[in-house]
């Protein structure tokens, strides 16, 4: 069950090849995805890329890595191994068997949520698209595209549970998610960060540390799922995504180590003229790359969140560790809300609610707790560099569109602004169009083996160690078409 079969079309661990029905659909929808990569995947055109191909899902040595044609990637469908005896674990099914089939009362809502994790892998291949024509080393090129291949199996794994398990529907789903295209102003990617544009580097590590963990919040409540194929599936798309935890973390270190080195080799803030990055402008694109993540959880209270957690379709993070009675039905939480100030204005604070509508403040919290670790690595950076300067995250209201912050702007420091005083002030806080500018003018590619380019350092360890698989930093990651 755990070994991928790669003699078949479809890679896959689930015994495809004895529901032929489902085969044959899945076989028909594989060119409509190959003909999406071609035209809306990655631009450059490269030989081969050394990329990793999971070949177990159990524990250590579960992928294996070689030069691969990236249009030959064997894109398949590999769930986690099935724990016959598993329970639902919270919600109004709690303690009955895990689902292995949908159950007709939700079926609207499970699909729902496959529908939208789905849609936003292609969404992010296509936001990085062109990001190959500029990468700064080979290094960074394959890492790229590790994540693009692996985005895209992301897709097929949500694809399979909409085949598999939503008959008519779940097809008509999966052809609307290779219709919808990121940024389209007819048919657009569903959620607001997937139709941002990633136009360079910076904009790649901050989207890979801050969106990219999103879905590993998400993934993590999905896996929990009574819907056991759900559940298997994220599981395993779990252990793919810490790659690109690491490409955002160590991306964004690598940038800021590169500009404490130029200040403190310069005595100067200003390392633009120098070919770095200024630490203001990091702040700004981590501002932005913050802020339209958060909304990715949705309002701080929902009825949405309430019903799938009730229902047993989307858990808490980590939800074996919390100590209560994973039901919720009698308990309170507060959120981060907006409060009449008793003057006819609104004050930021907290407000108390049921611990069921709570809930994407709960996954929002914790995510925050988790974006904050990379905040803290990289003033690490600043202060051995022996720099007075910080980074900081900004607060949760600052720049909202969803939620309950939508509806007013503040300073990343949390005060309240008039619309006029945000129109006068946020180009101190967010990336104005000559920041963009500015860090595209430094977007030239370096494409020759252990190079790299000025504005960012090497991986530690370069250039003997450093890279992918034990692989030197200055092996040869990409041949070029
Ligand atoms: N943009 O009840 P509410 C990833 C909608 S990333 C646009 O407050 P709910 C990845 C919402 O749909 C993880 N619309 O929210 C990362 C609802 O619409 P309806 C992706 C938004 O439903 C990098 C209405 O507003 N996976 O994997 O509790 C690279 C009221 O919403 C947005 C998931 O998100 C927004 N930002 O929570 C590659 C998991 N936010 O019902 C991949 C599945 C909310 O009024 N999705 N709305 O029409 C969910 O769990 C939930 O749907 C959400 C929203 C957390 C997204």
């Amino acid at each position: 069950m755990a070994a991928p079969d790669y003699s078949e079309k479809i890679p896959n661990n689930v015994r495809l090849h004895e529901d032929r029905r489902l085969q044959r659909a899945l076989e028909s929808w594989q060119p409509s995805f190959l003909s999406w990569w071609r035209e809306m995947g990655p631009t450059l055109p490269t030989q081969d890329v050394y990329l990793r191909t999971a070949i177990d899902v159990r524990g250590e040595g579960w992928a294996q890595f070689g030069h691969v044609p990236m249009p030959e990637y064997r894109w398949g469908i590999f769930l986690a191994e099935r724990d016959p005896g598993r329970e639902i674990g919270f919600g109004a099914h709690k303690g009955e068997p895990a689902w292995q089939q949908v159950p007709g009362e939700y079926r609207a809502e499970l699909r729902r949520l496959i529908v939208i994790q789905g849609d936003t892998e292609p969404a992010s291949v296509e936001q990085q698209r062109n990001l190959g024509a500029t990468a700064p080393s080979l290094y960074d090129l394959r890492n790229l595209f590790q994540v693009n291949v692996e985005e895209g199996r992301h897709l097929w794994a949500m694809v399979y549970l909409l085949h598999g398990y939503f008959g008519r529907e779940g097809r008509e789903e999966a052809e609307e998610l290779l219709h919808r295209n990121s940024g389209s102003s007819d048919a657009p990617r569903i959620l607001g960060a997937f139709n941002e544009e990633t136009p360079d580097w910076l904009s790649f590590f901050m989207f890979t540390y801050f969106t990219d963990r999103d879905g590993k919040y998400q993934l993590g409540t999905l896996k929990e799922s009574a819907f056991d194929p759900l559940s298997r599936t994220c599981e395993f798309m779990l252990k793919e995504e810490a790659h690109h935890m690491m490409v955002g973390t160590t991306g964004v270190d690598r940038v800021v180590e590169r500009t404490a080195q130029v200040m403190v080799e310069n005595d100067t803030d200003d390392v633009a003229a120098h070919g770095a990055i200024p630490l203001d402008v990091i702040q700004k694109y981590l501002n932005f790359h913050y802020s339209v993540s958060l909304d990715l959880f949705g309002g701080e209270t929902s009825t949405n969140v309430a019903n799938y957690y009730s229902a047993g379709l989307k858990g808490r993070w980590l939800e074996e560790r919390r100590a209560d009675d994973h039901v919720l039905t009698h308990d309170s939480f507060m959120v981060d809300a907006l409060l009449d100030d008793g003057t006819g204005g609104k004050t930021i604070g907290q407000l108390e609610v049921p611990a069921l509508t709570g809930l994407n403040t709960d996954l929002r919290r914790e995510y925050i707790a988790d974006c904050a670790g990379g905040v803290k690595r990289w003033n690490r950076i600043l202060e051995s560099a022996g720099l007075p300067h910080r980074l900081s995250l900004p607060h949760v209201a600052f720049n909202r569109k969803v939620g309950a912050f939508a509806v007013i702007e503040t300073s990343p420091a949390g005060e309240q602004l008039s619309a006029a005083e945000w129109e006068r002030r946020k180009d101190q806080w967010l990336p104005t169009e000559t920041d963009k500018a500015f860090v595209r003018s430094l977007m030239q590619p370096v494409y020759e083996r252990g190079k790299i380019a000025a504005w960012i350092a090497p991986p530690r360890g370069a250039p003997n160690g450093g890279g992918i698989n034990g692989q030197p930093f200055a092996y040869d990651y990409v041949h070029l078409a």
